[in-house]
């Protein structure tokens, strides 16, 4: 498809439509004592031209599905989007403007997806945005390989990112700029914004490397344009011969000037991240021939001139809608189903087929298990599409007949292969679950969960349906040894607002844990599974009146329901726990044991249900967890003790680990029974 030839000459009209950006950004951040007003600055002529001329979007709806994706990764530059979408009409006001920064605003410090009407993601953390758009553009042509049809392209639309020197420079860009050239993803483009200065200074203090031939070396398109302050026609140019490159990802490196127009800060890192100064805003509208006052002045012929996006995008969207009603005539199914997509309603009848797993089938380790839920999930579940960080085969999350995702492959694949690439997969991530229409899912070893966190915490920032498969969870991975050997991972996964984190103690847990996964539509969810086989756990306890939904349920209990010990677990420590048990009874003590695969569900339960399950009458508790133990005071109180492993693990087959490292039904009877001699008024032994 060519993109539409446009006439821009240096008109008064767009000088002073980028001036009004330029100010409005200076003005904002002089007014709130704090932002970035130079990246803004410099940008103004790109991103005007973009907005007024290249990217379809409709400001009056800011979710329709046809629309090009805008992501400003260089987040910082927030002041330069709100300009764009106050002026070109979204619901986001002058006052809104003014309010940059403060508390309650629509205008945060950073953009925030689902705070800001027209804001596609959440930036700021450098280089995060890239991997967003690579995320998008590949969930992008996922939905064209579904939906579109001989003379029905429903999907059309372009991905653009706005990159800084920052975002050149993080690894998650090299990550993620690679898989992009890879798949040749001519959906998207990026423009860097070469001002060859970041906080610090020049980017000669850090960075003087080729990015046109890196990029180039990636497998992407490349261009520059020498002048990006004033030569909009080379600009123009430039993103129209984007546009229409369709084979492969287009970088256009556009040479601006950072504080552009500000006479003594222009080209310094002083335009950065600071107001320029009442004095040099003044100076700057001076020499830019901009009024000095009022502030946050939008001339109305400017207003007339952004707001002609409105009228734009309206009738844009009519058009894809009859393109859309026509697809709909001669698709009838598929347009159902791009409808309950984009709507994140998952198929009727979704959960059929999902397995139980019967005792007598014998033990299995929860990665299996998982894959082979998934595989009965993904039967029902098209949008169900991901990957692993080239641990398929380990962490079993090969969809069966699901097709590959290559550049070369027959259309539909749904088997993403990130490489060796954990950081750049879970931006990735987060990039498709914001498109819409897919449910991303991304295994490694829960070790290497740390190789992607700050994904994560954008995935439960931005409340993204993002699916983590997480597995080799414990010291019980053996022989790999401490490298290999996650301690601390579930506390500090755990210590993230809005990540759901499951452990679950068997196949029937690691079901269950894959219903609450799809079914949660406000954030992530991290599935943590073992390598080792684990007793299966009878499915009527599992499951008897949804209990394990709650979070955290009784799986054992002494007939009159009055344990002197309750024993809490979670994953694979459940069957130590439930060792324990038998044990103590033996001795004549009686112990509930309490599965927890899920603390986040259970804080969510009613007080009653939380107490049921944790009478506060028994305050003799034992926490069975191999990792760290730090949190698990709340669930055994001052009087309780945890059985964990606060070092790193060691080189050995996983039974004697276990067992020099204390998690061993022996050492949680040992445990009670000190706590219970300590509660009952003796002593520890
Ligand atoms: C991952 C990450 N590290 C550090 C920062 C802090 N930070 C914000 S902007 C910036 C660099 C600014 O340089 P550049 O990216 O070139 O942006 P410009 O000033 O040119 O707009 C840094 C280090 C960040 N936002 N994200
Ligand atoms: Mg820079």
């Amino acid at each position: 498809m060519k993109t539409m030839e446009v006439t821009v000459g240096n008109d008064a009209l767009a000088l002073r439509a980028i001036n009004t950006i330029r100010f409005l950004a200076a003005d904002a951040v002089q007014k709130a004592k704090s932002g970035h007003p130079g990246t803004p600055m410099g940008l103004a002529p790109l991103a005007y031209l973009l907005w007024t001329k290249y990217l379809r979007y409709n400001p009056g709806n800011p979710d329709w599905a046809g629309r090009d994706r805008f992501v400003l990764s260089c987040g910082h530059a927030s002041m330069l989007l709100y300009s764009l979408l106050h002026l070109t009409g979204y619901d986001l006001t002058l006052d809104d403007l003014r309010q940059f920064r403060q508390w309650g605003s629509r205008t945060p410090g950073h953009p925030e997806a689902g705070h800001t009407p027209g804001v596609e993601v959440t930036t700021g953390p450098l280089g995060q945005g890239l991997g967003n758009a690579v995320g998008m553009a590949m969930a992008s042509r996922l939905l064209a390989h579904r939906f579109n049809r001989p003379g029905h392209e429903i999907v059309s639309h372009r991905v653009v990112a706005l990159c800084s020197d920052g975002d050149m420079m993080e690894g998650v860009a090299s990550e993620v700029a690679s898989l992009a050239g890879f798949h040749r993803l001519g959906n998207l483009v990026a423009f860097y914004d070469d001002n060859r200065i970041t906080i610090e200074g020049s980017t000669d203090l850090a960075f003087r490397e080729d990015t046109a031939g890196r990029f180039r070396a990636y497998g992407w398109n490349v261009s520059t344009v020498a002048d990006g302050n004033t030569d909009l026609a080379g600009m123009s140019a430039a993103i129209r011969s984007a546009f229409d490159e369709r084979e492969r990802p287009t970088l256009v490196i556009v040479r601006t000037s950072i504080g552009y127009g500000s006479p003594n800060k222009q080209d310094t890192a002083g335009a950065h991240g600071a107001p320029l100064g009442e004095d040099e805003v003044a100076l700057a509208k001076e020499r830019l021939g901009w009024p000095g006052a009022p502030a946050f002045l939008v001339p109305d012929d400017v207003l007339a001139h952004f707001r002609e996006a409105l009228a734009r995008g309206e009738k844009a969207e009519k058009e894809w809608r009859m393109k859309f009603a026509a697809y709909g005539a001669a698709f009838p199914s598929l347009a159902l189903e791009w409808e309950r997509r984009m709507w994140g309603d998952l198929p009727e009848g979704w959960e059929e087929g999902i397995p139980t797993f019967a005792p007598e089938g014998g033990a299995a380790a929860t990665r299996s298990a998982s894959g082979k839920v998934l595989n009965a999930i993904a039967a029902n579940v098209p949008e169900l599409s991901g990957g692993s960080a080239d641990l398929a085969p380990s962490t079993e999350t090969i969809i069966k007949g699901g097709g590959e995702f290559l550049p070369d492959a027959e259309p539909g694949g749904r088997n993403v292969h990130f490489g060796v690439r954990e950081h750049g997969m879970g931006a990735i991530l987060n990039g498709m679950a914001r498109l819409g229409g897919v449910i991303p899912y991304g295994a490694t070893f829960l070790i290497f969960s740390d190789y992607m966190r700050p994904s994560i915490r954008l995935a439960a920032l931005m409340g993204c349906r993002v699916i983590y498969v997480l597995t080799h969870d414990s010291v019980g991975v053996g022989e790999d040894g401490p490298t290999h050997q996650p301690v601390e991972h579930l506390a500090a996964l755990r210590a993230m607002p809005n990540l759901y984190v499951v452990r679950p103690a068997d196949a029937n847990e690691t079901a269950a844990a894959w219903r609450m996964a799809l079914e949660r539509t406000t954030g992530p969810t991290a599935l943590v599974l073992t390598r080792q086989k684990l007793p299966v756990l009878p499915p009527e306890k599992v499951f008897r009146d949804g209990r394990v939904y709650r979070g955290a349920y009784v799986l054992e209990d002494p007939a009159d329901g009055r344990p002197d010990v309750l024993l809490i677990a979670s994953g694979s420590e459940v069957s130590v726990a439930l060792g324990a048990r038998k044990l103590l009874s033996e001795d004549g003590v009686s112990a509930r044991v309490v599965s927890m695969p899920c603390r986040e569900r259970f804080e969510e339960q009613e007080a009653a249900y939380r107490e049921a399950v944790l009478p506060p009458a028994v305050p003799a508790r034992v926490s069975v967890e191999a990792g760290a133990t730090i949190g698990w005071e709340r669930y055994v109180g001052d009087r309780g003790a945890s059985v964990g492993i606060d070092r790193f693990g060691a080189s050995a087959p996983a039974e004697r680990i276990f067992r020099e490292l204390g998690i061993t039904a022996e050492a949680v009877r040992d445990r009670a029974k000190s706590v219970l001699a300590e509660i009952r008024g003796g002593v520890r032994t």
